[in-house]
């Protein structure tokens, strides 16, 4: 007689390895001169990821981009990336994060990432109405990013 224990115990590992895959992704968010939104940009400008996900910020063309956090969700981390580094945050908290490219901050250079539920949507509206406010090109970006949230 053919055995299928051992099959059921394979494909039952599999099951588990494809599991693990699934649980950590990655999200590259190339810094650009210029994108599909004009010049100085976040490509994608919105991810939508899960906790435990990692979201990478590659300068593609290196132009003295960095990203650093505006608003993060209660009890997440705060980052600041080196200039035209790459520059990886593990995203630990549910939430809305508002960031920007410290240098051409005021030429709309920001993004938005979504981890799970957005707890904190209000305040990040909020914060995202001012900082624009500030801008002098770009001053939609935020509302652009933040009307993917879902
Ligand atoms: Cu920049």
């Amino acid at each position: 007689m053919f055995n299928i224990k051992p099959l059921r115990a394979l494909a039952a590992s599999c099951l588990v390895l494809a599991s693990a895959t699934v649980a950590a992704a990655d999200h590259v968010v190339a810094m650009l001169n210029s994108g599909k939104d004009g010049p100085m940009v976040f490509e994608p400008s919105f991810v939508r990821v899960a906790v435990g996900d990692t979201v990478i910020f590659k300068p593609v063309q290196p132009g003295g981009h960095n990203a650093m956090s505006l608003l993060v969700p209660d009890g997440a981390q705060s980052f600041n990336g080196a200039i035209d580094q790459e520059t990886r945050v593990k995203i630990e908290r549910e939430g809305v994060y508002l960031y920007a490219c410290q240098p051409h901050k005021p030429m709309g250079m920001v993004g938005v990432i979504q981890a799970g539920k957005p707890v904190n949507l209000a305040a990040a509206r909020a914060a995202a109405t001012k900082e624009q406010a500030g801008f002098a090109l770009g001053k939609d970006r935020f509302d652009k990013a933040l009307a993917q949230v879902k």
